[in-house]
């Protein structure tokens, strides 16, 4: 009935079983020199839901090379996908970036978070040339061994106030709906992206105590497993700060504050702001043959 030689790919000649065609496709040219860092980790970029600044993480997804990529969970928001289907394509090109990254030699570790807990089931094993795991252990450049955690295992340690009473809540839920239609507004005017919700959360008292217990939550489960500090993502509160003898590092989110944590190649770590970033090239825009490097 059918001649299954025409219905099989042909062997590739390396012998290796054939992949998607556009992992190989190039990069536009003349594109910006990309920065390399040694290590890359960003969190919470909630795809599937409308508060979502997908291009403006395929941006910087597109201007960084890296050896390592910490996707610090909650990627993917399954919580939001179960009530109705959310895939804009621009979502579709984060994940594709993030395969084209692995495919090109960066390894990708990928801790489930909470909002895609479902992938929990499956750590240990590697799509696409993406590890899914539970928690990592990284280690510097400069020989410092941090804890890598999405966070929410300590929602219900920190006493003061529950993150879901705040987080969780439909105030917050309309806050970062809120923050879609006042970006959309300040596109219209071509203004650069700035988030109304990151604005607030760090002016309300609640949430500015709920953060700091947190952090102390969190360092404490690194003093305790003997790591030297530790990198989680969940409160979407980019953050570099020392806590007693370890260092808490939060990469932030893509929902709210566009944040990534970056290690240097001599292991100095700092937080990258890429609506900041791009605010400022907005002030001073490149011409354009200095685009070409
Ligand atoms: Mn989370």
């Amino acid at each position: 009935m059918f001649d299954t030689a025409t219905l099989l790919d042909p062997p590739a000649a390396t012998g290796r079983p054939s992949i998607p065609d556009w992992l190989d496709l190039p990069d536009p040219r003349g594109f910006r020199p990309k920065r390399k860092v040694r290590t890359v980790w960003i969190s919470d970029i909630h795809l599937g839901t409308r508060g979502c600044n997908a291009a403006l993480l395929v941006d910087f997804l597109r201007a960084i090379e890296c050896e390592t990529l910490y996707l610090v969970g909650d990627i993917v928001d399954g919580w939001r996908l179960r009530k109705g289907w959310y895939w804009p394509d621009a979502h579709n090109e984060v994940i594709r970036r993030i395969l084209k990254m692995a495919h090109r030699g960066t390894r990708v570790v990928f801790v489930a978070g909470n909002h895609d807990e479902v992938l929990r089931d499956y750590a240990g094993l590697t799509f696409g040339g993406v590890e899914l795991v539970l928690e990592a252990i990284h280690e510097t450049a400069d020989g410092r061994r941090l804890l890598v955690q999405h966070g929410d295992a300590y929602d219900g340690v920190v006493l003061y106030a529950r993150w879901l009473a705040f987080l969780g809540d439909k105030a917050y839920g309309l806050l970062l709906r809120l923050n879609v239609v006042v970006n959309r507004v300040r596109r219209m005017f071509r203004l650069p992206y700035w988030s109304l919700s990151s604005y607030l959360k760090k002016r309300v008292k609640n949430a500015v105590q709920y953060v700091s217990n947190f952090e102390e939550a969190v360092a404490q489960e690194a003093l305790s497993r003997g790591a030297d500090g530790i990198v989680c993502g969940h409160i979407h509160c980019a953050e570099i700060r020392r806590i007693g003898a370890v260092t808490y590092y939060n990469d932030g989110d893509w929902v709210e504050s566009c944040t990534a944590l970056v290690e240097e190649a001599d292991g100095r770590m700092h937080i990258l702001d890429w609506a900041e970033e791009n605010r400022r090239a907005a002030a001073n825009p490149v011409r354009e043959g200095e685009l070409v490097a």
